[in-house]
Protein backbone atom coordinates (compact mmCIF):
# COMPACT_ATOMS: atom_id res chain seq x y z
CA UNK A 1 0.00 0.00 0.00
CA UNK A 2 1.47 3.11 -1.11
CA UNK A 3 0.89 6.02 1.30
CA UNK A 4 2.51 8.24 -0.18
CA UNK A 5 -0.07 8.23 -3.25
CA UNK A 6 -2.48 10.05 -0.94
CA UNK A 7 -3.52 13.60 -1.60
CA UNK A 8 -6.97 13.79 -0.24
CA UNK A 9 -7.10 16.75 2.04
CA UNK A 10 -8.96 14.11 5.14
CA UNK A 11 -7.55 10.91 5.20
CA UNK A 12 -8.38 8.28 8.07
CA UNK A 13 -5.75 5.32 8.12
CA UNK A 14 -7.61 2.16 9.70
CA UNK A 15 -10.47 -0.09 9.25
CA UNK A 16 -12.08 -3.31 11.58
CA UNK A 17 -11.46 -2.30 15.09
CA UNK A 18 -13.57 -0.64 17.91
CA UNK A 19 -10.65 1.85 18.17
CA UNK A 20 -10.99 3.00 14.45
CA UNK A 21 -14.93 2.54 14.50
CA UNK A 22 -14.61 6.03 16.65
CA UNK A 23 -13.33 7.78 13.93
CA UNK A 24 -15.54 6.72 11.34
CA UNK A 25 -18.50 7.50 13.65
CA UNK A 26 -17.11 10.70 14.53
CA UNK A 27 -16.56 11.84 10.57
CA UNK A 28 -19.96 10.34 9.57
CA UNK A 29 -21.84 11.99 12.43
CA UNK A 30 -20.38 15.54 11.00
CA UNK A 31 -20.81 14.85 7.84
CA UNK A 32 -17.16 15.27 6.57
CA UNK A 33 -15.95 13.96 3.38
CA UNK A 34 -12.60 11.80 3.53
CA UNK A 35 -11.16 9.44 2.35
CA UNK A 36 -10.24 5.66 4.56
CA UNK A 37 -7.04 3.85 3.44
CA UNK A 38 -7.72 0.79 4.95
CA UNK A 39 -5.04 -0.32 7.10
CA UNK A 40 -5.08 -3.40 9.21
CA UNK A 41 -3.86 -3.92 12.82
CA UNK A 42 -0.95 -6.09 13.37
CA UNK A 43 -0.53 -6.74 9.43
CA UNK A 44 2.24 -5.67 6.99
CA UNK A 45 -0.22 -2.55 6.72
CA UNK A 46 1.67 -0.68 9.74
CA UNK A 47 5.02 -2.08 9.32
CA UNK A 48 5.76 0.14 6.14
CA UNK A 49 8.55 3.26 6.48
CA UNK A 50 5.61 5.36 5.54
CA UNK A 51 3.03 4.11 8.40
CA UNK A 52 5.90 4.42 10.46
CA UNK A 53 5.84 8.04 9.79
CA UNK A 54 2.42 8.90 9.96
CA UNK A 55 2.69 7.10 13.75
CA UNK A 56 5.69 5.54 14.83
CA UNK A 57 3.92 3.94 17.40
CA UNK A 58 2.35 1.82 14.19
CA UNK A 59 -1.42 1.45 16.01
CA UNK A 60 -4.67 2.74 13.86
CA UNK A 61 -6.51 4.80 13.58
CA UNK A 62 -5.00 8.15 12.47
CA UNK A 63 -6.35 10.93 10.89
CA UNK A 64 -4.48 13.21 8.38
CA UNK A 65 -6.35 16.78 7.90
CA UNK A 66 -4.07 19.03 5.76
CA UNK A 67 -1.29 19.49 7.51
CA UNK A 68 -2.05 17.74 10.82
CA UNK A 69 -1.88 13.95 11.56
CA UNK A 70 -2.95 13.00 14.56
CA UNK A 71 -3.88 9.55 16.54
CA UNK A 72 -5.55 8.11 19.38
CA UNK A 73 -9.33 7.63 19.29
CA UNK A 74 -10.42 10.17 21.88
CA UNK A 75 -8.27 12.74 20.66
CA UNK A 76 -9.38 12.39 16.77
CA UNK A 77 -13.07 11.75 18.27
CA UNK A 78 -12.38 15.20 20.01
CA UNK A 79 -10.32 17.52 17.52
CA UNK A 80 -13.59 16.66 15.03
CA UNK A 81 -15.48 17.99 17.36
CA UNK A 82 -13.81 21.02 18.13
CA UNK A 83 -13.14 21.78 14.02
CA UNK A 84 -15.85 21.04 12.81
CA UNK A 85 -19.57 20.78 14.69
CA UNK A 86 -22.56 22.58 13.91
CA UNK A 87 -22.58 25.03 16.46
CA UNK A 88 -26.82 23.86 16.73
CA UNK A 89 -25.83 20.68 17.79
CA UNK A 90 -22.25 20.76 18.71
CA UNK A 91 -20.38 17.43 19.44
CA UNK A 92 -18.71 18.57 22.21
CA UNK A 93 -20.22 20.48 24.62
CA UNK A 94 -19.45 24.57 24.56
CA UNK A 95 -20.15 25.17 28.41
CA UNK A 96 -16.83 24.58 30.63
CA UNK A 97 -18.41 22.69 33.07
CA UNK A 98 -20.41 20.46 30.30
CA UNK A 99 -16.86 19.93 28.51
CA UNK A 100 -15.31 18.84 32.38
CA UNK A 101 -17.63 15.93 32.15
CA UNK A 102 -17.31 15.58 28.26
CA UNK A 103 -13.13 14.83 29.53
CA UNK A 104 -14.69 13.12 32.37
CA UNK A 105 -16.24 10.45 30.07
CA UNK A 106 -13.62 10.48 27.73
CA UNK A 107 -10.70 9.50 30.66
CA UNK A 108 -12.81 7.06 32.21
CA UNK A 109 -13.84 5.33 28.72
CA UNK A 110 -10.36 5.31 27.61
CA UNK A 111 -9.23 4.42 31.01
CA UNK A 112 -11.12 2.21 33.00
CA UNK A 113 -13.27 0.59 30.04
CA UNK A 114 -10.70 0.01 27.29
CA UNK A 115 -7.16 0.13 29.06
CA UNK A 116 -7.27 -1.70 32.27
CA UNK A 117 -10.25 -3.66 31.45
CA UNK A 118 -11.46 -4.64 27.41
CA UNK A 119 -7.96 -4.34 25.88
CA UNK A 120 -6.65 -6.67 28.72
CA UNK A 121 -9.25 -9.21 27.75
CA UNK A 122 -8.22 -8.47 24.48
CA UNK A 123 -4.50 -9.34 24.83
CA UNK A 124 -4.64 -12.14 26.78
CA UNK A 125 -8.00 -14.00 26.21
CA UNK A 126 -7.97 -13.54 22.27
CA UNK A 127 -4.29 -12.36 21.12
CA UNK A 128 -2.62 -14.78 23.48
CA UNK A 129 0.01 -16.02 20.61
CA UNK A 130 0.95 -12.28 21.29
CA UNK A 131 0.41 -11.45 24.57
CA UNK A 132 0.39 -14.89 26.44
CA UNK A 133 -2.37 -16.17 28.49
CA UNK A 134 -2.87 -14.86 31.85
CA UNK A 135 -6.11 -16.15 33.23
CA UNK A 136 -6.08 -14.65 36.38
CA UNK A 137 -5.93 -10.77 34.59
CA UNK A 138 -8.23 -11.91 31.99
CA UNK A 139 -10.59 -13.03 35.38
CA UNK A 140 -9.60 -9.77 37.17
CA UNK A 141 -10.61 -7.79 34.01
CA UNK A 142 -13.41 -8.71 33.75
CA UNK A 143 -14.38 -8.27 37.44
CA UNK A 144 -13.05 -4.73 37.24
CA UNK A 145 -14.92 -3.76 34.05
CA UNK A 146 -18.16 -5.13 36.09
CA UNK A 147 -16.91 -2.47 38.94
CA UNK A 148 -16.36 0.46 36.48
CA UNK A 149 -19.57 -0.52 33.89
CA UNK A 150 -21.87 -1.00 37.03
CA UNK A 151 -20.36 2.31 38.82
CA UNK A 152 -20.84 4.29 35.31
CA UNK A 153 -24.28 3.24 35.61
CA UNK A 154 -25.23 5.07 38.32
CA UNK A 155 -24.58 8.14 36.82
CA UNK A 156 -27.12 7.57 33.77
CA UNK A 157 -30.48 8.00 34.12
CA UNK A 158 -33.10 6.47 32.57
CA UNK A 159 -35.05 9.45 30.83
CA UNK A 160 -31.06 10.85 29.63
CA UNK A 161 -30.71 10.61 26.13
CA UNK A 162 -27.27 11.50 25.94
CA UNK A 163 -24.30 11.47 28.66
CA UNK A 164 -22.93 15.39 28.83
CA UNK A 165 -26.76 17.21 27.82
CA UNK A 166 -29.01 17.49 24.60
CA UNK A 167 -26.62 16.61 22.18
CA UNK A 168 -25.25 13.47 21.06
CA UNK A 169 -21.39 14.13 21.82
CA UNK A 170 -17.84 12.65 20.96
CA UNK A 171 -17.96 10.84 24.79
CA UNK A 172 -21.40 9.18 23.34
CA UNK A 173 -19.24 6.94 21.11
CA UNK A 174 -16.66 6.58 23.17
CA UNK A 175 -18.92 4.97 25.68
CA UNK A 176 -21.31 3.26 23.18
CA UNK A 177 -18.35 2.02 21.21
CA UNK A 178 -16.78 0.10 24.73
CA UNK A 179 -20.02 -1.14 25.08
CA UNK A 180 -20.33 -2.38 21.47
CA UNK A 181 -16.82 -4.21 22.30
CA UNK A 182 -17.60 -5.30 26.07
CA UNK A 183 -20.84 -7.34 24.34
CA UNK A 184 -18.52 -8.65 21.99
CA UNK A 185 -16.74 -10.12 24.79
CA UNK A 186 -19.57 -11.42 26.68
CA UNK A 187 -19.62 -8.73 29.09
CA UNK A 188 -22.55 -8.01 31.46
CA UNK A 189 -23.85 -4.24 30.79
CA UNK A 190 -26.62 -2.95 32.95
CA UNK A 191 -30.26 -2.17 32.11
CA UNK A 192 -30.01 1.50 31.54
CA UNK A 193 -26.37 1.06 29.67
CA UNK A 194 -28.54 -1.57 27.33
CA UNK A 195 -30.82 0.95 26.54
CA UNK A 196 -28.49 3.75 26.16
CA UNK A 197 -26.69 1.70 23.53
CA UNK A 198 -29.36 1.01 21.70
CA UNK A 199 -30.42 4.72 21.38
CA UNK A 200 -26.90 5.45 19.79
CA UNK A 201 -26.19 2.42 17.87
CA UNK A 202 -29.84 3.60 16.57
CA UNK A 203 -28.23 6.53 14.93
CA UNK A 204 -27.84 6.49 11.22
CA UNK A 205 -24.16 7.60 11.73
CA UNK A 206 -23.77 4.73 13.54
CA UNK A 207 -25.00 2.21 10.85
CA UNK A 208 -22.95 4.30 8.30
CA UNK A 209 -19.86 3.83 10.63
CA UNK A 210 -19.72 0.47 11.05
CA UNK A 211 -20.26 -0.35 7.24
CA UNK A 212 -16.92 2.22 6.71
CA UNK A 213 -15.32 0.15 8.72
CA UNK A 214 -15.84 -3.53 7.64
CA UNK A 215 -12.42 -4.63 6.42
CA UNK A 216 -12.94 -4.55 2.76
N1 LIG B 1 -5.31 4.25 22.62
C1 LIG B 1 -5.31 4.03 21.20
C2 LIG B 1 -5.20 2.54 20.94
C3 LIG B 1 -4.89 2.26 19.50
C4 LIG B 1 -4.69 0.78 19.30
O1 LIG B 1 -4.16 0.07 20.16
N2 LIG B 1 -5.11 0.33 18.13
C5 LIG B 1 -4.99 -1.08 17.85
C6 LIG B 1 -6.14 -1.52 16.97
S1 LIG B 1 -7.66 -1.25 17.84
C7 LIG B 1 -3.69 -1.31 17.14
O2 LIG B 1 -3.41 -0.68 16.14
N3 LIG B 1 -2.88 -2.24 17.66
C8 LIG B 1 -1.63 -2.62 17.08
C9 LIG B 1 -0.62 -2.96 18.11
O3 LIG B 1 -0.93 -2.91 19.32
O4 LIG B 1 0.50 -3.24 17.73
C10 LIG B 1 -6.60 4.59 20.58
O5 LIG B 1 -7.62 4.67 21.26
O6 LIG B 1 -6.57 4.97 19.40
Amino acid sequence: MNFMSVSHARTLYGVGTIRVLRAHWALIELGLDYHCVPVRTRTPDTETPQFKRLNPRQKIPVLRDGDLTIAESAAIVTYLAEGYSDPAAPLIPTGIKARAKYFEWLSFVCMELDATSLYILRRHEYLPDIYGEAPVAVDSSSAYFTRMINAAALLVKEEQTYLTGEHFTGADILLASCLVWAKDYHQSIPDVLTAYMARMLARPSYSKAEQANRVP
